[in-house]
């Protein structure tokens, strides 16, 4: 499946009940101000003609005359109310896009946590039923219209996720449990990136976020819990020999295999997810063989090593992964 990555990411977006609020906002400031600043550039016009004026009736203005114009202390305090106005109805419309906001966001019914890594997001589901737990990486579903709370974490410096079409950004510092809760009202694709510069990947740092319809997410989340696929064939089973087995098992967790590592991304359903290594690069059998051949000609400083796989055994890998669906 193709998948525009810069098409799904945008400010104006409209796809999310914090991003509707901003843009609003974003409308009434860019209003309000672009009025004051053409009301500026006029007042300034006025006052070169009217001296140029002067001038050329060689009359000369000094400051006394200024000060004793009742004209020009009457309009110096009517431009001083405009002013008062204008930031009272800015402050007015901030207080309410930010109550608006609040008030979508008061009673989440999900709750997602998301831990920053160098370079890449660990995602779990939280559920009161503990074998409804789900854990995955990189990309996130959430149902439409439904107010989700996600739980922002960090395992070594300072990341940001900013999904722009859906919310604003929120910081996720190590040490420190902060909060976002969105609310989608669109349902579709929409690209989230780091937002806060965390080391050389920083901007091979994306997340896709799924918005579903509510029954569609429940499949997801279903078919999610389940463990990975069992090798069907004998280039498969190789290639599952290799992964639980050999060097990726000590950093990924592959669910129902022996490969249960927690440095790295869960794979259980790896191929499920339309992109690589946190939106480096789209999910397609080519970057998937790029990928596990050389991950660091392609990210440099990730740090998933170059294992030196024989051609054999990379063929085997990816078909193995291939099926994680
Ligand atoms: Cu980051």
């Amino acid at each position: 499946m193709s998948f525009d990555y810069q098409k799904y990411q945008s400010a104006f977006g409209n796809a999310g009940v914090g991003n509707h609020q901003f843009l609003i906002l974003f409308a009434i400031f860019l209003g309000i101000c672009a009025l004051m600043y053409l009301a500026v550039i006029a007042f300034l016009v006025g006052g070169l003609l009217r001296r140029r004026r002067a001038g050329e009736a060689n009359v000369v203005e000094t400051g006394r005359h200024h000060r004793s114009d009742p004209l020009m202390s009457t309009g110096l305090i009517a431009w001083g109310a405009v002013v008062g106005v204008g930031l009272v109805a800015l402050a007015i419309a901030s207080f309410f896009a930010d109550r608006l906001d609040a008030q979508a966001a008061a009673d989440p019914k999900l709750t997602i946590t998301v831990t920053g890594n160098q370079w890449w997001w660990d995602v779990q589901y939280d559920a009161s039923d503990p074998t409804k737990v789900l854990h995955t990486a990189n990309e996130i579903h959430v149902p439409l219209g439904v107010a989700t709370h996600i739980i922002l974490r960090s395992n070594d410096v300072i990341h940001s996720l900013w999904v722009p079409s859906l919310a604003g950004k929120e910081d996720l510092i190590p040490g420190r449990v902060t909060d976002l809760t969105i609310v989608p009202k669109k349902a579709g694709i929409f690209r989230g990136q780091c937002a806060e510069f965390c080391g050389t990947q920083h901007a091979h740092m994306a997340l896709v976020v799924n918005v579903d319809p509510y029954p569609e997410f429940i499949k997801w989340w279903q078919q999610q819990l389940r463990p990975a696929t069992a090798p069907a064939n004998p280039l498969v089973l190789a290639g599952y020999r290799y992964v639980t087995q050999r060097e990726c098992a000590s950093c990924h967790t592959i669910a129902g295999t022996p490969a249960g590592g927690s440095v790295g991304p869960d794979l259980t359903h790896f191929a499920s997810r339309r992109s690589i290594a946190a939106g480096t690069m789209p999910m397609n059998e080519g970057n998937l063989y790029g990928w596990i051949a050389d991950p660091q000609s392609i990210k440099p400083g990730t740090k998933m090593p170059t294992v030196g796989l024989e051609p054999n055994e990379l063929h085997a890998v990816v078909a193995y992964l291939e099926t994680l669906k």
